[in-house]
């Protein structure tokens, strides 16, 4: 498999964890989002990945985007170390806590979401940054809220087990933490990242921990 990546995107690191789990070796082809304004916007990447965003994963003659699809595929194809739960209520469940990220924290607060707030409103780096704290707190309290009503919730995001939820959170709480958001507000979040970081799968996919970390 081929996973074109950058080492600092919360999207491809969410599909670097889930390969390290599943125990999968992949070639990582890296994809500098800052580089000469950003090599995801070049037209040979575009031609893999139109969104012109990472993760791509490819698989023989497959090429996916969007890392929610990706995890699901690895799921499928790969099911021996499960990252969902069995039943259907806790498959779910899971989906909801990785959906709160992928869906209502994530896309508000991407690089291209910012750089149009500067380049075309006008909007400072104070105001920027107003922008992304905003939408980061909202989700990550609702997030926790979440966690904490749940009896499904054991020590990780559901169960003694790591799931897609945990793969969406631990970036996004990397994420949030380079933008210096204290994460130490929401117990549960906090828990569950700093469990998951002991983990050597967790580790290996770790933005610092990457050929193209910085
Ligand atoms: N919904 C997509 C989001 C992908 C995404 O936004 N990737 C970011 C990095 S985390 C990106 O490539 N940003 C480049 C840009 O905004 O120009 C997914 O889950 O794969």
């Amino acid at each position: 498999m081929k996973l074109y990546t950058y080492f600092r995107s919360s999207a491809a690191y969410r599909v670097r964890i889930a390969l390290q789990l599943k125990g999968l070796g992949y070639d990582a082809v890296p994809v500098h989002l800052l580089r000469g304004g950003g090599e995801q916007l070049l037209d040979n990447y575009r031609q893999i990945n139109p969104s012109g965003l990472v993760p791509t994963l490819q698989d023989d003659w497959i090429t996916l985007t969007q890392s929610m699809a990706i995890l699901e595929y690895l799921e499928d194809e790969h099911p021996q170390v499960p990252l969902l739960p069995k039943d259907a209520a806790g498959r779910a469940r899971v989906r909801e806590l990785a959906q709160i990220i992928a869906c209502d924290i994530h896309p508000v607060n991407n690089l291209r979401v910012l750089r149009y707030l500067a380049h075309e409103l006008g909007a400072d780096e104070a105001a920027r940054d107003k922008w992304y704290r905003h939408w980061v707190e909202d989700g990550l309290e609702v997030l926790e809220k979440h966690l904490a009503r749940d009896p499904s919730a054991g020590p990780l995001c559901h169960g003694y087990v790591p799931t897609i939820a945990d793969c969406f959170l631990v970036p996004q709480v990397f994420n949030a933490q380079r933008h210096g958001i204290d994460v130490e507000r929401y117990p549960n979040i906090c828990r569950i990242n700093g469990l998951c970081n002991k983990l050597p799968a967790f580790i290996a996919a770790h933005p610092a921990n990457q050929p193209d970390a910085e």
